[in-house]
């Protein structure tokens, strides 16, 4: 579909957004506004609890302001009761955040009624492409509230993608390289170095890791990202790991950087030989980066969140020719299994899970980014 329908431009569209934790609700908003006003026009605001975790990946933002504008998109920290102004034509609640009752019932009041979407968590899982689009019961209201699930079928919302990333991605060249880790006040790897990148919760993994990577014969150079995975290696090392410092230990250096902005995200994730990522968005991000990774799912009770993971890397993994020695790492870098033995074959493996990462992110690409489906789904609904 045209990203330049004229039936669609200006529409008004509302995002509500609470921050549970970490980083990804807001993420995946903040890509999700920015899609939607910079490629089809709509005139969007997001509604969000936390601008101190927005301002964070978005540095434009300023969490002191409760209404502001920035990239063309306006922002309104959520405070109950929100500003008194009319419905917008598209509401999205975001994760099931529950928008203001009083927003609901003026939606109700309004005439056309606003389309209302519930944008959920991304899983792999095939339930997931039943469900989607699925009418939401809403009692006692005339309101229609519809699921939305992002996914990795046609049969799903799809996944977010700027529309010009890929040949972004692909004019990313050794210059490019050079300038992003000069930047970072990072020399440049050697040739003979693998480049890692480590974004992680809390993970009984990692001292396994940092030791395999010291005591192993070819040189490691890991860029920690702020937060939990340098306070990680710190505790490791026994040493401080700020912005532009870096730890040794035999073969293994660590970098310790700033939090980046998402667009700088990106690119340490593209200048890297390996990935690892956690959550949702970042997940999705590595995967748009074409180069190997290893997720850390987000944490569920009960271990649920091990279904979520099988569920991706079977189709993931589905046309790959050595599956069980991906699916293993996977697995330990999540809890469940030997880490330093499954590291040492997926690593073994880097070049072919490289190349097949890329077949993966064209397949991916087949059904559609998450934006357009969205205002398609507007569109038919
Ligand atoms: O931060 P997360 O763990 O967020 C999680 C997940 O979204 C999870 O699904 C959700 O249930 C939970 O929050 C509440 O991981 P995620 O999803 O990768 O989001 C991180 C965001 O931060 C992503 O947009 C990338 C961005 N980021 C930066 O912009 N700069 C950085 O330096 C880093 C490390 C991340």
């Amino acid at each position: 579909m045209s990203d330049t329908l004229p039936a669609l431009r200006g529409l008004r569209c509302d995002v509500f957004c609470r921050v549970i934790d970490n980083f990804g609700d807001a993420g995946v908003c903040w890509r999700l506004v920015r899609e939607l006003r910079l490629r089809y026009g709509w005139r969007v605001r997001i509604i969000i609890d936390d601008l101190d975790t927005l301002a964070r990946l978005a540095p434009q933002v300023r969490p002191g302001l409760a209404i502001q504008h920035a990239e063309g998109i306006d922002i309104a920290r959520w405070s109950d009761p929100l500003p008194p102004d009319a419905p917008a034509d598209v509401v999205i609640e975001a994760f099931a955040c529950e928008i203001p009752p009083a927003y609901a019932e003026a939606m109700a009041r309004r005439s056309p009624v606003p389309h209302w979407i519930n944008l959920e968590y991304l899983s792999a899982e095939s339930w997931v492409e039943e469900c989607h689009g699925l009418l939401s019961p809403q009692p006692h209201s005339t309101l229609k509230k519809y699921f939305y699930f992002p996914g990795f079928t046609p049969q799903t919302g799809g996944l977010l993608r700027e529309k010009g990333l890929f040949s972004e991605r692909a004019a990313f060249d050794e210059q490019a390289r050079a300038e992003f880790w000069d930047s970072l006040g990072i020399a440049a790897p050697t040739a003979d170095e693998l480049r890692i990148s480590l974004f992680c919760y809390e993970n009984n993994a990692l001292p396994v890791m940092l030791n395999e990577w010291a005591t192993g014969n070819k040189p490691i150079g890991v860029v920690a990202t702020s937060g939990l995975a340098a306070r990680q290696v710190e505790s490791w090392f026994g040493e401080q790991l700020p912005e532009r410092r870096v730890l040794r230990r035999g073969s293994l250096t660590v970098y310790g950087i700033p939090f980046l902005s998402q667009a700088g995200y990106d690119r340490l994730l593209w200048a890297c030989d390996i990935n690892f990522v956690r959550g949702e968005d970042s997940f999705v991000r590595a995967q748009w980066a074409q180069q190997p990774f290893i997720w850390q799912i987000y944490p569920q009770a009960e271990e649920a969140h091990f279904a979520k993971l099988g569920a991706f890397l079977n189709r993931f993994l589905g046309s790959y020719p050595d599956p069980r020695s991906i699916r293993e790492c996977f697995l330990a870098w999540n809890g469940k299994g030997k880490m330093a033995e499954s590291w040492r074959k997926f690593a073994e493996n880097r070049q072919l899970l490289g190349q097949h990462g890329k077949v993966w992110a064209r397949q991916l690409d087949q059904t559609g980014d998450l934006a357009n489906n969205l205002v398609s789904f507007v569109r038919g609904n």
